[in-house]
């Protein structure tokens, strides 16, 4: 049985608690982290069973972000050791290298992704992107003066989120509805998103809106810019499989009250939605930064001969 403290871990990335593809990941790593500490297993087999265990509890909480399985399969893929001890050992070693590893490549992404931005560029943001913001944190401490059009991202509002970010970053901040978009691209330099899967044909999966933005900024001549550490690259789309789309309650849509008023319809809400790679000018990973339809060879290097799920039950 999972311990609370994953139990919590996974209630609180369900419901958005806990929130964006690098956190979640950092989170997940940290509660497998705590199950092998608290672990009272006396054989080797039942400590790995009840770590599968509790990276199943985890995994089936969101399934677009493919940082949750990637921060996973870092901890549990060909666990070293044949005692409980060694095999604990091994798990906390790598929960805490696999946290490290996120904050540098948060850093250096960071770095590499400031240098397309130039002193005055004004950003179009969506959603709330810690790799995103990452780039914006470098630039404005490179002395660089940065200003954001902020969409507010509906229905969950991350783009509060993110304004409030941008201000403590003493960026000027001017907030829009989503549609409003089109209107302000032609005052904005680069549109500037995260993702929470890469594919390996360069398609961007990230908050729904990302893909209308990109068609809108395409339009309008803006280059879309993707800032996203190589944990989002999805390895599964290396053999053909597709990111599944997280579809959430009607209820972060529309009141109760409002759907009864207006009478019998459907509310769909999808959370995320796919960019192809036409429509992406650059990939900005703590690697460098790739054009889209080359991140495959970046995917292949890091994720070619990965178990896919090192957490389901041996048969
Ligand atoms: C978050 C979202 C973010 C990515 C990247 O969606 O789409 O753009 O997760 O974030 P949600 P980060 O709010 O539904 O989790 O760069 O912080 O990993």
């Amino acid at each position: 049985m999972p311990i609370e403290e994953v139990e919590e871990t996974a209630e609180a990335i369900e419901t958005m608690e806990i929130r964006g593809a690098a956190t979640i990941a950092g989170a997940a790593a940290a509660a497998l982290g705590s199950q092998a500490a608290a672990s009272e297993a006396t054989d080797p087999e039942a400590f790995e069973a009840e770590l599968r265990a509790a990276a199943r509890t985890l995994y089936q909480t969101r399934p677009t972000a493919v940082s949750l399985p990637n921060a996973l399969r870092f901890v549990l893929q060909d666990l070293e050791g044949s005692t409980v001890e060694e095999l604990r050992d091994t798990v906390l070693t790598r929960t805490q290298k696999f946290r490290a590893d996120l904050e540098h490549a948060q850093e250096r992404l960071g770095r590499i992704g400031a240098n397309r931005l130039r002193d005055g560029d004004v950003i179009m943001t969506h959603c709330h992107s810690t790799d995103a913001l990452a780039t914006v944190e470098h630039a404005v401490d490179a002395g660089k003066d940065i200003e954001a059009i902020v969409k507010e991202t509906r229905p969950r509002n991350q783009g509060h989120i993110t304004a409030q970010r941008l201000r403590e970053l003493g960026v000027p901040v001017t907030l829009i509805v989503d549609s409003a978009a089109h209107r302000y691209l032609n005052d904005v330099d680069h549109v500037l998103v995260g993702a929470d899967s890469i594919a390996a044909d360069g398609s961007v999966i990230n908050k729904i809106g990302t893909s209308g933005l990109a068609v809108n900024a395409r339009d309008r001549g803006t280059p879309i810019v993707v800032a996203a550490q190589t944990i989002k690259l999805h390895p599964g789309t290396l053999t053909g499989h597709t990111v599944e789309i997280e579809m959430r309650a009607e209820s972060e849509v529309i009141s109760k009250a409002d759907r009864e008023k207006i009478g019998e319809i459907t509310v769909k809400n999808p959370a995320f939605d796919v960019t192809p790679p036409r429509h992406v000018d650059a990939i900005i990973t703590e690697r460098g930064q790739y054009p889209p339809e080359s991140i495959v060879s970046l995917m292949r290097e890091l994720y070619g001969d990965v178990d896919e799920e090192p957490w389901a039950e041996p048969n």
